[in-house]
């Protein structure tokens, strides 16, 4: 007889995509109460005169006539476009202690909030406020700080170009560079990475080039449930006959096979595209290390081929008039010992081996990658072995070639080509002097863990939140907890209502902003946005949705008022004519950034306008003028990496989710039904700890500063196919694990893709009506006993 799996638990044997993503999709509409008025919204998508998804940065087609069905973007969309609604009666029936005790994905499901909203100490209670009265208010709370220094400023990245000019604007003349960004969680290995090996720290391929590449190797992400979009080319690229090489510790369906729900005959036949044509489950952490294995391979064959008189496998005219450091490369790869490589990447040589055998035959490969890369103590230098495959065969400014890091949210990337970053460029700083009229700060801000740490050690005062849900997605929820609960002032600019919004300061305002989806009408009339994507196309996006409430202002707007409020005469910018027309923000962009040339022209033509990319014109601004290799010389051998009882946890997410929007319990590729609080292992390593599937355990980080209170409890365990010494969880659930510390060095990204833990029987078992975060995070303090929520939303399948 078959074993009995644990609740919610089954294999999953079909391809991703199909009838499954459809059905999805009609629930999604349902659950958001769409059914009839979704489809037009969702028909509006991603097209010239639509708006842009806030699903993800994967750019649009070039003719983008046919709509575009995604499964990810459909549910973003109906997500922030249902009629539910959170208002001042919703606040007048419940206080923030008991919304605390609420499920994340509760409170998220309560619909999009309405009023400006201002939090009462003695009712609990957030109450209706006016505009001006906080903004005025808000103005004084700011000059009564210390030094402008004492306020952080996060961005989430869903905000528009304008909106974030505007913001880093703010800032600027306010006096701090303390601007943490989502992306310091994401792709900030890439900003740091790619320009030391590049010169800039963008991907470098384009749409075009997926259909003109002869190998595309992926790396770290999961685009089936991600960058739904993204399966198109993927697919395409398979039925033309293009390899497809996977390295991923998980066997992740979409990248295996994929049934697109765009072709009606693959529909009708419930026929399927394989993906991969190989898959290697690299070890968790093991990045860094396989690709020095393939680059090993790669060198030493080339070696061999040259010395028979055959045809070279790397690009030497291009290594020597583009790059440099490859002797020193070639030196350290063939200094580095087989057995090292094979133990950090738990990849056999052999197939190391075959790899560099595929990469050395094909003429434009493109490798693409995600979080499964950047989200690592080792983040950095993974990026950067990636730009060194990639330069071994001139494969960056070649068609059908290049560097494609898979960006998260749908404007991150545009928010820093505008100017949040925490470090600026002295240029860029130059300019704003110059176009504005003031004289910015010089000395470097706060990315997101710098700006935990200051909030919870009382160094900053004040935050202001563009979006985002910064205390769950941050690691370390017992500093960002704390860091919330001591300022003085926290303000946030959200849509929908969520737990960093319960962490109340002493003087905390809710304010409700237009999506996406809603249609943005100022003094001049309906406004665009504009938005870039993960290939540096800049397009504008235009929501056409009545917005939830007259009450409703842009994100624009209320950082105009802010900013008027606060600057008054030490400022010279018009704040009003600014949010009364966003062609004048984007001209003063174009002022600063003169890549945005004639901004507002080419953002009317349908598609926008792509940046320029220097990397992929071959101009290398490095401080060597070449393109540069870089030395990985540590291969993750720490001290708990030789400790068999740890085991290296990476943090997911699951196909129900957006970040920290929890839109459903289920995770259907990989077989997980109704519930998020399980532990991924594989049967061996099950066996080898004294453990069963469906045992019920608390999970500790084993690192050498850990707490007793770096726990996450009673997670049931799953057996599943991952490498040896490898296990897997939810984020944000596990994010107590990832001290502040925990985190890549070199550009501060916190190591939530690589967490040494321990795992031992749960100290206490739960009752069944304790079933803790089953429906995500229950109003729970890291460390304390978990109150009871609400019971788990039924299953959806
Ligand atoms: N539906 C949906 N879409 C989203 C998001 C969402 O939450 N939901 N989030 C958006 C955002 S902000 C981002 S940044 C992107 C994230 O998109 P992805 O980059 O795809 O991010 P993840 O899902 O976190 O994980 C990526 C993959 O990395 C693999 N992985 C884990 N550890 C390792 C490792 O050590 N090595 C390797 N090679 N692989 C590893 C995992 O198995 C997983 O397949 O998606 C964006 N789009
Ligand atoms: N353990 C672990 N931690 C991670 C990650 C991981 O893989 N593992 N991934 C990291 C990554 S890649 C990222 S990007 C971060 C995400 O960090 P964030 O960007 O801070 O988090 P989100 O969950 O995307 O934010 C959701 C909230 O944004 C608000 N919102 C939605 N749309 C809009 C809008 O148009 N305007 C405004 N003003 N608000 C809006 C809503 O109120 C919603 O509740 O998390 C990071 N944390
Ligand atoms: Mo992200």
């Amino acid at each position: 007889m078959a074993k009995q799996r644990p609740d919610g638990i089954r294999a999953y044997e079909d391809p991703a995509g199909g009838w499954g993503a459809l059905k999805a999709l009609a629930v999604a509409l349902k659950d958001q109460q769409l059914v009839v008025e979704g489809i037009p919204t969702l028909l509006k998508q991603n097209q010239p005169e639509g708006f842009d998804c806030p699903g993800c940065a994967w750019p649009d087609p070039k003719h983008t006539s046919a709509f575009e069905f995604c499964e990810n973007g459909a549910k973003a969309v109906t997500w922030e476009s249902t009629p539910k609604r959170v208002g001042p009666d919703f606040f007048a029936q419940h206080t923030v202690t008991s919304l605390w005790e609420c499920s994340d994905y509760w409170l998220e499901d309560q619909g999009r909030l309405t009023h400006p909203m201002r939090y009462d100490a003695q009712t609990d209670k957030y109450e209706p406020v006016d505009w001006q009265v906080a903004f005025d208010d808000i103005a004084a709370k700011l000059d009564a700080l210390d030094d402008p220094n004492q306020l952080e400023l996060y961005t989430s990245g869903r905000a528009s170009n304008e909106a974030a000019f505007l913001f880093q604007l703010f800032g600027r003349q306010f006096g701090t560079n303390n601007f943490p960004d989502c992306s310091n969680m994401c792709h900030e290995p890439t900003s740091v990475g790619l320009p030391r090996s590049i010169g800039i720290g963008k991907g470098t391929v384009t749409l075009d080039d997926f259909d003109k590449a002869e190998l595309i190797i992926s790396m770290g992400h999961n685009p089936g449930t991600n960058h739904p979009r993204m399966m198109t080319p993927l697919r395409n690229a398979s039925r033309r006959g293009v390899k497809i090489i996977v390295l991923n510790p998980l066997k992740e369906r979409a990248l295996e096979r994929f049934e697109a729900p765009q072709a009606p005959l693959e529909m009708a036949t419930t026929s399927s595209t394989p993906i991969a044509s190989c898959y290697f489950q690299v070890k968790v952490g093991g990045d860094a290390a396989a690709l020095k294995g393939i680059c090993k391979a790669l060198v030493a064959a080339d070696k061999v081929a040259r010395a028979a008189d055959l045809a070279p496998l790397l690009d030497h005219t291009f290594i020597v008039g583009h790059t440099a450091g490859f002797d020193a490369l070639v030196d350290d790869l063939e200094g580095c010992s087989w057995s090292a490589i094979e133990r950090a990447s738990g990849l056999p040589r052999a197939d190391m081996e075959r790899i560099a055998a595929d990469y050395a035959a094909s003429n434009a490969t493109i490798v693409c990658y995600g979080m499964g890369i950047t989200q690592h103590v080792t983040g950095t230098a993974n990026v950067q072995q990636i730009a060194n495959l990639l330069l071994l065969k001139g494969n960056i400014g070649k068609p059908g070639a290049g560097i494609c890091p898979l960006r998260g949210h749908s404007n991150v990337q545009g928010d820093r080509t505008v100017g949040i970053t925490e470090r600026p460029s002295e240029a860029f700083l130059d300019r704003l002097r110059d176009v504005f009229g003031f004289e910015p700060p010089r000395a470097f801000g706060h990315s997101v863990v710098d700006s935990i740490a200051a909030m919870r050690d009382g160094r900053a005062k004040a935050v202001i939140c563009l979006g985002g849900n910064l205390a769950m997605a941050a690691s370390d929820p017992q500093a960002c907890f704390k860091g919330f609960r001591r300022l003085d002032l926290a303000v946030h600019l959200a849509t929908k209502l969520n737990r960093t919004h319960l962490l109340t300061s002493k003087t905390t305002y809710l304010f409700p902003v237009l999506g996406r989806t809603d249609s943005d009408i100022q003094a001049s009339g309906r406004q665009a946005l504009t938005v870039e994507d993960s290939m540096s196309m800049v397009h504008a996006s235009r929501g056409f949705l009545t917005p939830p409430s007259d009450q409703v202002r842009s994100e624009v707007a209320i950082l105009a008022g802010i900013a008027k409020a606060t600057l008054r005469s030490k400022s010279r910018v018009d704040w009003d004519a600014l949010a009364g027309n966003y062609d004048l923000i984007r001209d003063a962009i174009e002022e600063v950034f003169p890549d945005f040339e004639a901004y507002n022209d080419r953002i009317r033509k349908p598609g926008g306008f792509q940046l320029p990319n220097s990397a992929a014109m071959r101009i290398w601004n490095t401080p060597t003028g070449k393109a540069n290799f870089a030395i990985f010389a540590g291969l993750e051998e720490d001290e708990t990496s030789t400790d068999r009882d740890v085991l290296r946890m990476t943090s997911l997410r699951a196909h129900d989710q957006y970040n920290t929007t929890i839109y459903g319990l289920n995770d259907r590729y990989r077989g997980v039904f109704g519930r998020r609080d399980v532990l991924f292992l594989n049967p061996k390593d099950l066996a080898r700890l004294g453990f069963a599937e469906g045992d019920v355990v608390d999970v500790a980080t084993a690192l050498d500063y850990a707490r007793p209170d770096r726990v996450v409890q009673a997670l049931t365990l799953v057996s599943y196919n991952l490498p040896d010494g490898c296990c897997a969880s939810y984020y944000p659930e596990i994010q107590p694990l990832v001290a502040l510390e925990f985190r890549d060095p070199e550009c501060l990204t916190p190591s939530y893709k690589s967490i040494p833990v321990k795992v031992t029987a749960a100290r206490a078992p739960l009752a069944a009506d304790r079933a803790v975060g089953r429906d995500g995070i229950v109003g729970r303090e890291p460390g304390v006993e978990t109150a009871t929520g609400p019971s788990p939303v039924s299953l959806i399948d």
